[in-house]
Formats: C-alpha cells, sequence, structure tokens
C-alpha cells in the first residue's frame, strides 16, 4: 500500500522563508511530509526542472458583486475561481458587501448562498462596511468577527460608500476592541467630486480625465488622515490598491513611526499607466480603476515598495466590468461620462504570472518576496496562516507548480474568467503556472480549468495571535476606558 495519496516529487519547493530540493506527501488533503526521496504515493507527479509553491491568496477581489453605483460584476463564484486556479490562487478573499440599509447578517448570508454551490477553490469573505449603524457596530459586527469574518473593507470615496472620519473612528474603535483588520480605500471624496465637476464643466468627459480627477494628491491625502485616524486610536490598518509614490511616502513616513500600517498593491500599478486610458474612442474605459493608474516614474516607486518592504501585499483587485454588455463599461454607450463608468479591472488570473515574470524573472524580486507577497503575508494578516499561505506539515495541500521557462502572450482567448478584454492583451511573459492543486486535488493543468464547481470551501479567519500576529493596542486612545497614552 502506499505511503501517501500523492507525492510531488523532485522540484524545487520554496516558502516565504527559502527555496529547497524537496518532495512533498500528500494525505487526505493536507501535506503530511516534506524531505528527500519519500516513498511511494498513489499518485506521483514529477516536478523536475520546475518550482513548487505554495497556491497564491488573493485577498482583493470583487466576485459576484454590486457596485455602489449598481453594475454586476461578470465574474460570478464559479468563473472568479475557475480564473483564479487557472493562475495558480487556491485561496480568494472576496467580499460582502454591505449597501446602505442593510443587514450585515443578511448580506453575509446572501454571498454563501452565492458561493457555496459556485466555489471551486477555498475562500474566506471580508465585510464592506458602508452603513456603520448602532445595530451594526454594537450587535453584527462583534458576532460576524467571532464567527470568523475578522476583516472589512472601509471607502472615504464613493458616494454611496464613503464613511466620514468620524464613522472611521468608530469602525476602528470596534476594531480596536474585536481584534479585526480594517482595510481603507484611501482617496479624498471631495477633491475628487470637485475635480471632476470642473472637467465636466470644461467638456472633458474622457476616459483619460478619471485618472485626472483621481488625483494622486487625493489619494496622498486620504492615506495621511486615515494613517493618523489609526494611529489616534493604537489599531493595526491596511491601505489597499496603493497606487503610487505619493500615497507610499505616507505610508513609509508611519511604518517608520513604528505604526502598524500595512499596504498593498496590484498589478495595474505596475503594468498599466495613465496612458492606456487614453486609447482611441472609448478604448481607455478598459483601464480605468479607482485609482488610477499613474505613469512609469510611479510605477518605480511601487517596485521599490515591493522590493524594500513597504508593502505586503500584492492582490488583484479583480473588479471584473465587461466593456460589452448590459453591464459594461459601455453601457452607457460611447457618449458618456468618465464618471458613469464602473471602476475595476480584472486580474484574478494574471496576477501571479505578471509579478512572476517582471518581478522573479528580472531578478527584481527573489521567489521566497514572491511568496511571502502573494500568499504567506496576506494568510497571516488576515487569519488564515499556517492552514494557508505556506508548504509545512499540516497545511493544506494548496500548491502550485510553476514553469519558470514557458513563454506566454497573453490573450483574453486563453483566460477563464467571464471577461470580454484583458488589459494586458498581447503581453508576453515567461514563467506560468503549469499545475494548481487544492487540498491535494489537481484543479488546472497546462492552461485547462481541471475542478469543479461548488468542491471550494468557505474558511473562517482566525484572530488568535498565533493565526494573526498584529501585535496589540496599548498606546493611543481606548475607547473603552477613555484615556490616553502617547506612543
Ligand atoms: N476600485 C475599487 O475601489 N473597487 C473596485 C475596483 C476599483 O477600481
Ligand atoms: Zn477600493
Ligand atoms: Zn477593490
Amino acid at each position: 500500500m502506499a505511503d501517501y495519496d500523492l507525492v510531488i516529487r523532485n522540484g524545487t519547493m520554496a516558502t516565504a522563508a527559502d527555496a529547497v530540493r524537496a518532495d512533498i506527501g500528500i494525505k487526505q488533503g493536507r501535506i503530511v511530509a516534506l524531505g528527500a526521496s519519500l516513498a511511494k504515493g498513489a499518485r506521483e507527479i514529477d516536478a523536475s526542472g520546475k518550482l513548487v509553491l505554495p497556491g497564491g491568496i488573493d485577498s482583493h477581489c470583487h466576485v459576484e458583486q454590486k457596485s455602489s453605483m449598481g453594475h454586476m460584476t461578470a465574474d460570478d463564484f464559479f468563473t472568479g475561481t475557475r480564473s483564479a486556479a487557472c493562475g495558480g490562487t487556491t485561496t480568494i478573499i472576496p467580499f460582502a458587501a454591505q449597501h446602505r440599509g442593510m443587514s450585515l447578517r443578511q448580506v453575509v448570508k446572501d454571498y454563501h448562498d452565492c458561493a457555496g454551490p459556485k466555489a471551486a477553490i477555498d475562500y474566506a469573505f471580508h465585510l464592506i462596511i458602508s452603513d456603520p449603524t448602532e445595530q451594526v457596530l454594537g450587535q453584527e459586527l462583534p458576532a460576524l468577527i467571532r464567527d470568523g469574518y475578522t476583516s472589512f473593507k472601509i471607502y472615504m470615496t464613493y458616494d454611496a460608500l464613503k464613511l466620514d472620519d468620524r464613522q472611521i473612528l468608530d469602525v476602528l474603535a470596534l476594531a480596536r476592541r474585536e481584534g479585526a483588520l480594517v482595510m481603507v480605500h484611501a482617496e479624498n471624496h471631495d477633491v475628487i467630486a470637485w475635480l471632476s465637476d470642473k472637467l465636466l464643466l470644461k467638456g472633458h468627459t474622457a476616459p483619460k480625465f478619471h485618472g485626472v480627477a483621481h488625483a494622486a494628491l487625493a489619494e496622498r491625502e486620504a492615506t495621511h488622515r486615515a494613517i493618523t485616524l489609526a494611529e489616534l486610536i493604537d489599531v493595526p490598518m491596511l491601505i489597499v490598491h496603493v497606487s503610487g509614490r505619493e500615497a507610499i511616502e505616507q505610508i513609509r513616513w508611519a511604518q517608520d513611526r513604528g505604526l502598524r500600517i500595512y499596504a498593498e498593491t496590484c498589478p495595474q500599478y505596475l503594468f498599466l499607466t495613465a496612458d492606456d486610458m487614453d486609447k482611441p474612442g472609448f478604448e481607455g474605459a478598459k483601464c480605468m480603476c479607482s485609482p488610477p493608474p499613474r505613469d512609469k516614474a510611479n510605477q518605480e516607486y511601487v517596485w521599490r515598495g515591493l522590493e524594500n518592504g513597504t508593502f505586503q501585499v500584492f492582490s488583484s483587485d479583480h473588479a471584473p466590468y465587461r466593456y460589452e454588455g448590459p453591464d459594461g463599461k459601455l453601457m452607457h454607450g460611447a457618449a458618456t461620462t468618465f464618471k458613469k463608468v464602473a471602476n475595476g479591472v480584472p486580474g484574478l488570473e494574471l496576477r501571479l504570472p505578471l509579478l512572476f515574470a517582471a518581478g522573479v524573472g528580472t531578478g527584481r524580486l527573489d521567489l521566497t518576496q514572491f511568496v511571502a507577497l502573494t500568499a504567506t503575508t496576506p494568510a497571516r494578516l488576515y487569519g488564515l496562516y499556517p492552514r494557508k499561505g505556506t508548504i509545512a506539515i499540516g497545511a493544506d495541500a494548496d500548491i502550485a507548480i510553476w514553469d519558470a521557462e514557458k513563454e506566454v502572450t497573453i490573450s483574453q482567448s486563453m483566460l477563464h474568467d467571464a471577461m470580454d478584454y484583458t488589459p494586458y492583451e498581447g503581453t508576453r511573459i515567461k514563467g506560468w503556472p503549469v499545475m494548481t492543486l487544492s487540498r491535494g486535488e489537481v484543479v488546472a493543468e497546462n492552461g485547462e480549468f481541471k475542478g469543479a464547481r461548488g468542491r471550494g470551501r468557505f474558511l473562517k479567519c482566525d484572530i488568535s495571535p498565533a493565526a494573526r500576529p498584529l501585535g496589540r493596542s496599548v498606546t493611543g486612545f481606548d475607547p473603552e476606558t477613555g484615556t490616553y497614552k502617547r506612543g
């Protein structure tokens, strides 16, 4: 009888700590042995010449979510997770998004109803809080945190989502008390609204003006304000989808002060620029997201932030709105204004290959940094570690096998999402995840989806210090006691 259900043999295995030659023995979906020349498995995969990495964790993606403007994402939990799996990702953390007036409990139930029968890989949920009422803050949220929904995103912009500073403080105080992690979309709403109005008055309606309205200074100011509010009550905070120099400098400043400020960036800030929103006709809308892509110099700042540890997380912010069709970017016709276009770009499938090619392939990032940014640190920050995000005895056998030499020219036709375009069409990259395993089952192989609808499982996020080492709140203002302690 075989010792293991599966052995992955002869590969170079990398974690966030190191890269070594090792075989991996898997039983009942979990890693049970690591070592040289393991005994036989009922199934064997020869990974000679390949890299064997933890499956990616995409901790920021919008799946089967209605935007605040009423646009439905093209991907549901089946197409989204299928696409993720084909790109080497084995866990996603999308959002259960509250719109104003909704009960959070009901929102969470609705998202489970969507995800349960469709997800092909494992998933957890962040919450989006747009209506922090007494009922939400006093009852629903504390109970949900205890049930495994331990992180939530708040917005400083978008009419239907934005919280004011007082509301943000209320949410941060709750996070301090309950040990949750708050993710912030940091852009100054009034600056964007004012610039947008002025641009539209002058007839500047094209997609490229989205980039002007969402000024880097608006992002900088909001980033600094969010950090200040977090410092006031000494609570950890993660700034999502950081686009360039202005915000990065604020984050670096906070980190240098010893504040627990974490940061995330995404492929669109490394591979797109404002010029991509200035394509002929309305095509520029395909690259519109918020914050918007900036310029080459800002891309370089983002790269440096990845290299020097300012960023802990590299996620996709997959927000898949098709170009054509009833919920598409063109839904109001090509004569529409940039204000009416759904914000977001797809990225679930290409997040890892793009970073691998331009980061690991060029030597800007080493393999351990790549694994840390795309799997291990998201697992730690959101309470999924060590079950997810690493290759270790006892962890789920969520693994991506990479061919570092495989060259690919990106085209929408090879992808597995429900989109009708990719912003990265025609880009040539080297390095591709040729096989993805979720809990020891092959879910994607050589560009083909091999998994099954509904096999993905919901993951509760654990806020115990072992799972999520975010430190303790000891300084700042403690709303529970009404005392202030200087940091
Ligand atoms: N910006 C967001 O805040 N969310 C979805 C996509 C986007 O561009
Ligand atoms: Zn956002
Ligand atoms: Zn987002």
